[in-house]
């Protein structure tokens, strides 16, 4: 079964709900903190300890690029890569992150109060360097930002297409949709001061919300803990000779931009594509913890 750790509010989460709605499957749900510390997830992950996380059986899968891979390739259709855009889904995907992804942070919560909301604060600021006064201040230019972006989606979509792509929903669709879909975390889902004066974006917005989150079940954490003790990783790849590393070698894995404590383990697989590591923990056995390559930082130990 396929279990996803998160919590409601993470828009990258919402990526994978609606990935694992689109394929129309049924899914495992363990809500986790949204903040450290996570302890009912990081003997999964070994300390990854970003939203989501998805877990088969042993495999741990972070970052939503090795998410939406591995839903893929454990349930093909219909493809999250849908001609005539094909693998390009995951070029524009890769656009939603970073730089764009803190402008619609920005917008969406540059102007909530700090009073309250202390704890949050002082996590995302150790983690990832985010000044909740620096942050306000640049809530209005970062709302501009965001804004440019929202006209690109425009732009993109008024030739009356029906989703980025053309015809059919995929990766790209769903990733710049969470950047949207953020922003009505302050009205109750409502998305009317950014869609009114974007009719095609709004029409997209609707189509991508009416795809749905298939079939969850609340599911507790300690059985998710049981179901990877129960199972073995399925390791399926090698290590690029050209890296300098070697299968079997002792790494750490960290984040660009994130001070989380990195991940240690075995490697097993290192491609442009896809990190994987295998460790052992006493509350869950052997897993494999899974990354894309791109945002990871890898250091020999
Ligand atoms: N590149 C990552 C980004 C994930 C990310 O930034 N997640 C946010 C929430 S949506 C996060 O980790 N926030 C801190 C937390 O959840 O503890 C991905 O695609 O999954």
């Amino acid at each position: 079964m396929i279990i996803l750790h998160h919590y409601s509010t993470s828009p990258w989460a919402e990526v994978v709900r609606l990935a694992l709605g689109l394929k129309g499957l049924s899914w495992g749900s363990v809500t986790i903190p949204v903040m450290l510390p996570k302890p009912r997830l990081t003997p999964l992950t070994g300390g990854y300890a970003r939203t989501p996380v998805l877990q088969i059986g042993a495999d741990i899968y972070c970052d939503t690029a090795a998410i939406l891979d591995a839903i893929e390739q454990a349930h093909p259709s219909p493809s999250l890569y849908p001609a005539p855009l094909g693998q390009t889904h995951r070029l524009l995907a890769a656009q939603a992150q970073g730089a764009t992804f803190f402008a619609a942070v920005g917008a969406a919560m540059g102007g909530l109060p700090a009073e309250g909301m202390e704890e949050f604060w002082e996590d995302r600021e150790k983690r990832f360097g985010m000044k909740p006064e620096a942050f306000r201040a640049a809530a209005p230019h970062l709302a501009t930002q965001f804004c440019a972006h929202l006209a690109l989606l425009e732009a993109a979509l008024s030739d009356g297409r029906a989703y980025l792509g053309g015809t059919d929903p995929g990766h790209a669709d769903l990733a710049h949709y969470q950047l949207l879909w953020f922003q009505g975390a302050r009205t109750g889902g409502d998305l009317g001061h950014l869609t009114g004066t974007r009719p095609h974006l709004g029409a997209w917005a609707a189509r991508i919300a009416a795809i749905g989150h298939g079939t969850p079940t609340e599911m507790d954490a300690e059985d998710a803990l049981a179901t990877a003790k129960a199972a073995t990783p399925n390791i399926r790849g090698m290590v690029d000779s050209a890296s300098g590393l070697q299968s079997g070698q002792k790494v750490a894995i960290s984040q660009e931009g994130c001070q989380d404590p990195a991940v240690e383990g075995t490697l097993a697989v290192l491609t442009d594509r896809r990190i994987s590591l295998l460790r052992t923990d006493p509350e869950v056995g052997e897993v494999a913890v899974h990354f894309p390559r791109i945002g990871q930082i890898v250091r020999p130990l």
